[in-house]
Order: C-alpha cells, then structure tokens, then sequence
C-alpha cells in the first residue's frame, strides 16, 4: 500500500524549531521542479531559488551538469544525495514550517564549493523560530572581527588525564563556560589561594579537564564528523590551517574571486582572502570563548574566505563543531575517543612505538 509506505518513510525532524518532513517519491509529477547542479564558478544552482508552500509536497528533480555534487537541506538531518552528471533523482521534501530554508553542495566539487548554495522560501502558517534562538554571540554583542590573543599560554598541551584528583580542589563556580576563554578560566584558577601550591602547567592541566567535562564522547565524534566533512579541506585534518583547498585562499584575489551566491556572476574580489586559522595555535585559540568561535562559525569571515555556516548547521551541530576544535588544544585522553590527540595515537597505533607515560 502506497500509503502505509509513505508513512513508514515519513521522517520528522525538528531543528532550531523548523522541521522538515520528506518522503521519496515513486512517481514524478508534473510541476516537479528541476534542479541542476554546477560548480559555483559555472553558475552553481539552477534555480538557485525556489518556492515553497508548509504542508504542500515539493517535487525536486535534480541532475548535475558537470561533476558529481551533493544535495542537502540545512537545519536538517535529511540525508545529502549525491548527483552524478547526466543522471536523475526524484525527491520530494514537505515542509511544516514556514521559513528560508538553504540547500547547498556536499560534494567538494572546487575551491568555491562552499558557495553552491539556494534558498527555499516556505510560505504559510506555522511557528517561527523562538527568539531564545538567537546565537549567543549576538545576545553578548561580540565582536567577531577583533584578534583575541592569549597573553598565557602552556610550554605544552594540556593535558586532562594528569589533573584528575586534582578537579576535587578546584571546584570551579563555572558560570557561563561558554562565554569565557580558557585563558580566562585559567586566571580565575590561578588567583584562588587554594591552588597556590599547584604550577602553571598543572592548573592548565585543570583547564583541559574542564573543558573535558564540558562535553562528551558522543559530541565530540559529531563534530569530528561535520569537522571532517566540512571544514578539513581548509583547516585540515589536524587543525593545522594546512587543508588541500588552503592553497588556493592564501593564493589570494585571482584565485578566489567571489562569486554571486545564485548567479555564478564574478562579483567583488575576494581581496580580503587569508590562510585559514591554525586550530593549534595556543595563542590565538586559548584566547577565544566557545560563544566567539561558534559566532565566527555562523557568521563566517565576512570576505576573509571562512564560509557562513548559519542557515546550515542546528544548534546542537554548531556546539559539537566547536567541542571538537578544543581537541586541537587540549588532550582528553582516550576516554574521549575522538580528541585529535587521541586520535594521532591511533594513527600510529600500527607502528609498535609505545610512549612511556
Ligand atoms: C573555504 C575554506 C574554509 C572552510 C571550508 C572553513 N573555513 Fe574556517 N576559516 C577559514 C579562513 C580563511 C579563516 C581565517 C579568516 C577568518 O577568521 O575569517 C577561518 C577562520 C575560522 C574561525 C575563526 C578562528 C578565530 O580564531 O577567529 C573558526 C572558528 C573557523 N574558521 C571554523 C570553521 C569551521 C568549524 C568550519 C567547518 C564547518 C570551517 N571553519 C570551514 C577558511 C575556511
Ligand atoms: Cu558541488
């Protein structure tokens, strides 16, 4: 029965208070919309805009017109489907939320990749997004375009595993964990008479296994997921800022020209285009909140070559992001399983090396 299948694969997801419902259709019809994929510079999507009602099935019919690319809606945990050139897929997405919804590529398909992106406008009655969605860093007016040094910082990575028996000591009235940076948490410990006795490093160490304890194993391996899928490509694999698409940001302007987002037209010159951050950089990374490096995440760099990841990732999403590129600073163990840390010891595990501890 047609019907019974459909509710069978009827998927409700809900994100940031919009949801979406999707069904695979069997059959096409006729006011299916055609969707074609192309790399950013050719044009990326065609439409790159599209209209929608809340509850009425929209019917995508979609192929690529040069390499394979991925289809994903933003906000949901829709799965992506891949396009390969020449061939078609049918989807249909029923929406019960009205809102603008962003759909955009999957595929690394080019250094402008990240720019295939479109909207679908969903018209009709329905809750809008609650206000307490507001990011954080909008509620505590940061601002995303200042350096944020850390005028301390570890001879070496922070370690949490070497501070355990000693969290008991320092019972942190934490606050906010997510409005401060380490350097910051790191002064309160070190003002405390009580940790007098304890040296710098072993306060670090302190620092390292509260962030521990701020997430978990389940978070982290999200993040190292959207990490790997999303952001590697520039910063790479281990944070370092050395990604395979680095090469050609730091190429600067006649590399990287900006693109209008639907029209694949050469826009402004991208003259503002930097390396991507070095996630182990103790410096600049210890300086910076948890509420700054999730703003800069949905904002983006604003022309710096850093994408906005706003109309793409759910809350839950952007803070598992952010978890996981602490991993580039702090070593939780193997307990966390997927600290970058631990993760360079499984790396190596094939080698018979085994590091004293
Ligand atoms: C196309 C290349 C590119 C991709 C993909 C990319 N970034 Fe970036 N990112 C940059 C560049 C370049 C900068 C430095 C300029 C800036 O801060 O705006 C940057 C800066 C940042 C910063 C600011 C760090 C600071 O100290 O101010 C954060 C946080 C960040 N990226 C996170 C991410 C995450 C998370 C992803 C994946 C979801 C990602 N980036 C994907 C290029 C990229
Ligand atoms: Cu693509």
């Amino acid at each position: 029965m047609r019907a019974e299948w459909g509710a069978r694969l009827l998927v409700v997801l809900g994100a940031v208070g919009l949801a979406v419902l999707t069904v695979f259709a069997v059959r096409v019809p006729a006011d299916a919309v055609e969707l074609r994929g192309r790399m950013a510079d050719d044009g990326g999507w065609t439409p790159g805009a599209i209209m929608a009602r809340v509850g009425e099935p929209l019917t995508l019919r979609m192929t690529s017109d040069d390499v394979v690319h991925g289809f994903a809606i933003g906000q949901s945990a829709r799965p992506a489907v891949d396009l390969l050139p020449g061939a078609w897929i049918t989807t249909t997405v029923t929406f019960d939320q009205p809102g603008k919804y962003t759909y955009y590529c999957t595929r690394w398909c080019g250094p402008n990749h990240w720019r295939m992106r479109g909207t679908i406008d969903v018209a009709g009655p329905g809750m809008r997004a609650p206000a307490d969605s507001v990011p954080l860093f909008l509620r505590l007016k940061l601002d995303l375009d200042q350096a944020h040094p850390s005028d301390v910082v570890p001879t070496e990575t922070p370690a949490a595993a070497r501070a355990d028996g000693l969290l008991a000591a320092v019972a942190l009235e934490s606050g906010d964990l997510r409005t401060q940076s380490p350097v910051q948490v790191w002064r309160t410990l070190r003002k405390r008479p009580a940790n007098t006795g304890l040296t710098d490093r072993q306060l670090w160490d302190e620092v390292a296994a509260v962030w521990r304890a701020a997430t978990s194993p389940e978070r982290l391996a999200e993040g190292r997921r959207l990490y790997g899928d999303n952001c590697a490509a520039c910063h790479g694999e281990t944070g370092r800022g050395d990604g395979v698409m680095a090469k050609s940001l730091a190429a600067g302007p006649a590399a990287n020209s900006m693109v209008g987002e639907h029209t694949g037209m050469p826009g402004m010159s991208g003259h503002g285009t930097v390396a991507p951050t070095d996630f182990t950089n103790r410096r600049n990374m210890l300086g910076a909140s948890a509420a700054f490096l999730q703003g800069k995440i949905i904002r983006g760099g604003m022309g710096t070559g850093m994408p906005y990841w706003g109309p793409i990732f759910t809350e839950s999403q952007l803070w598992a992001l952010v978890d996981y590129l602490w991993t580039f600073q702090f070593d939780y163990g193997s307990s966390a399983g997927s600290s970058a840390a631990s993760r360079t010891k499984r790396d190596s595990a094939s080698k018979p090396a085994t590091r004293p501890h």
